[in-house]
């Protein structure tokens, strides 16, 4: 079966971190991509591939770069906690523009969600993929708005997307927290790969993280995609024992740092959510 989608693909936020692992990676394999990003890509464009400058606050540009595409690999946006009127133009208002451009092309879309969706589930929880979306900021918020996005616009109009709850991908994992979240990128990778190729994926959610012993993640969709990681954090456990912050909030929650970011919770008193 080819390995190559019949149809171009949109990657947004090319020129961010995972965004330039990715054209490398599904370049090199001979996909046909629209790249694009608010700021010049920084790399060679890869062979067939073309680079487009845009701001996903401009609707009508995202539709014409969409044109054509079968699918839309969505890593554009603010990356980190920053203050809500910043996350909102890109992070809201362009993802609409996203989905408008999927449902016009009958594209997929594959979400750059985070583990900052969830990021106040403390680390002793084990999570699947229906668990209570808890973010742990604006950059959080956003990406759970971006989740029940795709889910509106799959039972509104079709549009399949999966939505990818990233933990941490880097080169390595560089903290403690990183043994249980992190992403290697030959994972991030293929998760695109199969993403993009799997025959049916309605709206679902996996969780981006590697094959780490550590995880906080159980249950999601992978089998669908058919896709498994197969890299892990487990060999890197010797070098990162002591690197932990020593905050309390920030080593409670899955989200670790960005729990504690602008955190004014008196008394070091968890916050929970009531079920009935
Ligand atoms: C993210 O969502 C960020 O984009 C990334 O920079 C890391 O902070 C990562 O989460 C993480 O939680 O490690």
């Amino acid at each position: 079966m080819s390995q190559i989608p019949e149809k171009p693909v949109l990657l947004t936020g090319a020129s961010g971190g995972l965004g330039r692992v990715l054209a490398r990676g599904l370049g090199a394999l001979g996909w046909k991509l629209v790249l694009t990003d608010i700021v010049p890509f920084p790399d060679p464009v890869p062979a067939g591939s073309r680079f487009v400058k845009a701001d996903l606050n401009d609707g009508v540009t995202i539709l014409r770069l969409a044109e054509g595409c079968g699918m839309i690999l969505h890593f554009g946006g603010v990356s980190v906690e920053r203050p809500f009127e910043e996350v909102l133009g890109p992070n809201i208002r362009g993802l609409y523009h996203i989905y408008e451009a999927a449902r016009r092309e009958g594209a997929r879309v594959l979400f750059a969600s985070s583990n900052h969706a969830i990021g106040f589930h403390e680390r002793s929880e084990a999570l699947d993929d229906d668990c209570q979306l808890l973010p742990d900021g604006y950059y959080g918020l956003s990406k759970a708005y971006g989740e029940l996005m795709g889910r509106m616009y799959w039972f509104k109009h079709g549009v399949e997307n999966i939505n990818v709850r990233i933990g941490s991908s880097f080169p390595e994992p560089i903290d403690a927290r990183m043994l249980s979240t992190w992403l290697s990128y030959d994972d991030l990778v293929r998760l695109c790969v199969r993403a993009t190729l799997a025959e049916r994926v309605e709206s679902c959610v996996i969780w981006g993280a590697s094959a780490n012993s550590r995880t906080y993640w159980r249950r999601d969709a992978r089998d669908t995609l058919g896709w498994a990681p197969e890299d892990s954090a487990d060999g890197f456990a010797g070098q990162m024992g002591g690197k932990v912050t020593g905050d309390a909030v920030v080593e409670r929650y899955q989200g670790g740092a960005y729990t504690g970011m602008e955190y004014s919770r008196e008394g070091g008193v968890p916050g929970k959510v009531f079920r009935r």
